[in-house]
């Protein structure tokens, strides 16, 4: 049993930490040690019900009340129904009937709410007489297919530039199979994941879709000068299977394509799909590169890290998965972008006393873009070995980017998340990228799917800056400044 303190998860020391950050003395790079965090309970104890300490007149008012109410009051459950407070005046108000039938009254609510065993399902029943149970994610033999040799191959009929034949990412060419991505020598493969089950506000089965069908991810960088088209093997590897009805069946394939894809030694970069995605992705990262080699930069308005739901997996708790099952250590996920309800003030503490790195729109409102980029860039190259980018496009304001399930004002713009995106892929060793919660449709102009492309363009000429060998923060001398006059002071070598 954990100490009262554990249970109520706040000590005074950790209160008067949060007054000092509130009062505005945070210096510029804050370190969770150099910061105490408020105490936190027991992982297994967040978001649980905490006993409640009733005041001395409310508890004599209970004097006649039945003991199992009383102790029914203190077990602290009521706190999902009514706020202690309302509580405590409804009794310190109420006549001895009253109080009974109010409590009468919750503990009928609370009976319906927690599982009951024989009256609830405790597992979705799936129809395993179907004879298509796994048709679904059954791949093809090769001998079934028309004879052809390995690698890729382009959809284009003509030479010049890209369209004319059939829609691909960055339109690049297509892959279907492990042997093709080696026999190309492949050195990106993009792949689309419809999962489209995980998230309340659907439609980013559509994702992969609309950025096939939208310009911006091919062609010329020009803040690199760098055409990732030319410069990298970038190929089109198809969608991933989805079973449409069920994000639980689903990402267990996910992580063996993804797997698949990294195993011949190129980088995946995954095309959502919702964010569920996050944690199949991860986990296949880890199965290739070893648990705890591979670091996370997660781009989101939301934290993610939601535990004590009903669903194994969603789109709201993918972090949490993915640090639950060991992948990835906590100090190796770096947050960047948060500014949605939660997290409460206990997941925070919780979230800092595990050593995670969170960047939220708060630090930014204070610090300036500039300041933050520049200390998640920092801690995203310390941490691992190989590092995955997930990037939420919810992160970026809704001005840029409406077509996503759970949009929040107050975002990042375009002209921050390009830099940073570029900058990330162009100085760490990418496992991966996921791009994900693309819901064109919601969207009524094409901007979410143009700007989502242009994302990928960024990933795509970092990745090819890292493998020319350009310093970070590089950008080319000609598209920089139109001449020498030393307009903006003596020239640096770059
Ligand atoms: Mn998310």
């Amino acid at each position: 049993m954990p100490s009262l303190t554990a249970i109520t998860g706040w000590s005074m020391a950790g209160i008067a930490a949060i007054g000092a950050v509130v009062a505005g003395d945070m210096p510029p790079v804050l370190t969770n040690a150099a910061t105490p965090a408020p105490q936190m309970p027991l992982e297994d104890d967040m978001g649980r019900p905490k006993p409640l300490e009733l005041p001395k007149d409310v508890e004599a008012k209970l004097a006649g009340v039945d003991p199992a109410k009383v102790a029914f009051l203190k077990s602290g459950v009521t706190g999902r129904y009514v706020e202690k407070d309302a509580l405590f005046d409804r009794i310190r108000k109420g006549t001895a009937a009253e109080i009974s039938a109010y409590i009468d009254a919750m503990q009928a609510l609370h009976a319906q709410v927690e599982f009951k065993a024989g009256r609830d399902l405790a597992a979705i029943p799936l129809d395993t007489t179907s004879p298509w149970f796994n048709a679904w994610k059954a791949k093809r033999p090769a001998s079934m297919n028309p004879r052809r040799d390995a690698g890729p191959w382009e959809l284009t009929r003509y030479v010049g530039g890209y369209g004319g034949g059939f829609a691909t990412f960055a339109g690049a060419p297509l892959a279907m199979t492990p042997e093709d991505l080696k026999a190309g020598k492949v050195d990106v493969a993009i792949v689309g994941a419809p999962l489209d089950m995980g998230s309340g506000w659907r439609n980013a089965i559509d994702g992969p879709r609309a950025m096939r069908m939208t310009g911006g991810a091919g062609g010329n960088d020009m803040y690199s000068m760098i055409n990732p088209n030319a410069a990298l093997k970038i190929v089109d590897y198809g969608d991933i299977a989805i079973d449409q009805n069920s994000t639980e069946r689903s990402v267990d394939h996910v992580r063996a394509m993804v797997a698949e894809i990294a195993r011949t030694g190129a980088i995946p970069i995954v095309i959502g799909g919702d964010h569920s995605l996050e944690y199949p992705n991860v986990a296949a990262a880890a199965d290739v590169h070893g648990k705890g080699n591979v670091g996370v930069v997660h781009f989101d308005s939301h934290y993610d890290v939601g535990r004590n739901g009903v669903h194994w997996i969603t789109h709201g708790s993918p972090v949490y998965r993915v640090l639950h099952e060991g992948h990835v250590r906590p100090q190796d996920y770096v947050q960047v972008g948060l500014r949605a309800r939660g997290p409460d003030l206990e997941t925070f503490g919780w979230m800092r006393n595990k050593g995670m790195k969170y960047h939220t729109m708060v630090e930014v409102e204070k610090w300036g873009w500039e300041k933050v980029m520049e200390r998640a860039l920092k801690e995203a190259r310390a941490n691992t070995k190989k590092l995955w980018i997930s990037f939420d496009v919810d992160v970026l304001d809704p001005a840029f980017m409406p077509g996503t399930g759970t949009p929040v004002p107050g975002g990042l713009t375009m002209r921050e998340a390009q830099p940073i995106m570029r900058r990330l892929c162009a100085e760490n060793d990418i496992a991966g990228i996921d791009i994900v919660e693309v819901a064109p449709y919601l969207d009524t102009s094409y901007k979410t799917a143009l700007n989502s492309n242009y994302l990928l363009n960024a990933c795509l000429a970092g990745i090819a800056m890292r493998k020319k060998g350009l310093p970070p923060g590089y950008f080319n001398p000609v598209s920089v400044d139109h001449g020498p006059s030393g307009y903006y002071g003596p020239k640096k070598k770059s």
